[in-house]
């Protein structure tokens, strides 16, 4: 692995360049618990880089994230800690980036690029209730699209029983291509079967509000660079991703 610290920081510190991703021995239980051998032996990875807002408090907003994966599925194990779960907006469509939500960005062959209303890679917004929120290609009339891709991701979160201010988020995440197109029934999306060798543009987010109109932290996995001084970029160009390889050690 490539660490971008040059050995000033720890690598459990450091964001690797390409992260390897082990394959699951075990199939993996969607249930908000993280007692699987394979989370077990799986490296933690920091969620701490600024994009938004203030700089939060541990207590107020801490996260790491763990990925492994299989033929079906990558996974994904959050653990996050917020002081205050709020959702605000009950309509899953409804401006859910300033609601509690775990962002996942995934670029299946990892090119980089526009996608902000395209597929050319998904920013899954998944909420406090599970649901799955993108944007799709504008509306006729020009409109945004908000969709729901509830289909893409399933997750489970539960309370960790002696620090109720932590949670572990656990999800199974489909792979779909470019070329999947709405509505998400459409019978010719076909999810992708992953194997080892398999690159994908890869970055977690999370948007934290603990009462606040707008969203108050938003903080990622990857450093961005800012743009004309905003680093909020990974909703429009998956070029700020990272990047995931699958590989098949154990
Ligand atoms: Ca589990
Ligand atoms: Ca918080
Ligand atoms: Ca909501
Ligand atoms: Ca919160």
């Amino acid at each position: 692995m490539i660490y971008g610290c040059l050995g000033f920081c720890s690598p459990l510190l450091a964001q690797a360049e390409t992260v390897q991703v082990l394959k699951a021995k075990q199939p993996i239980t969607i249930d908000g618990k993280a007692n699987e051998d394979d989370w077990l032996r799986s490296q933690w990875w920091p969620l701490d880089k600024h994009i938004l807002g203030e700089n939060p408090q541990a207590d107020d907003f801490s996260g790491r994230y763990k990925l492994l994966w299989e033929h079906d599925y990558l996974y994904l194990l959050a653990e996050i800690t917020d002081d205050m779960l709020f959702d605000q907006f009950a309509n899953p469509l409804e401006r859910y980036w300033d609601d509690d939500c775990l962002e996942v960005f995934i670029d299946e062959d990892a090119s980089g690029g526009e996608h902000q209303f395209n597929f050319n890679a998904f920013a899954y917004h998944i909420a406090l209730d599970n649901q799955v929120a993108d944007i799709g290609p504008n509306n006729a009339d020009g409109s945004t699209n908000f969709v729901l891709l509830n289909e893409h991701v399933n997750s489970r979160w539960l309370r960790v029983p002696q620090h109720p201010n932590n949670i572990i988020w656990e999800l199974a995440i489909s792979i779909y291509d470019e070329t999947f197109t709405l509505p998400v029934s459409n019978p010719d999306n076909k999810k992708l079967r992953l194997n080892a060798g398999k690159t994908l543009g890869f970055m977690l987010a999370y948007c934290d509000n603990d009462g606040s109109k707008e969203r108050e932290h938003f903080i990622g996995s990857h450093s961005i660079k800012a743009v004309n001084g905003d680093k909020n970029l990974g909703y429009i160009d998956a070029s700020v991703f990272g990047k995931i390889t699958l590989v098949n050690k154990p």
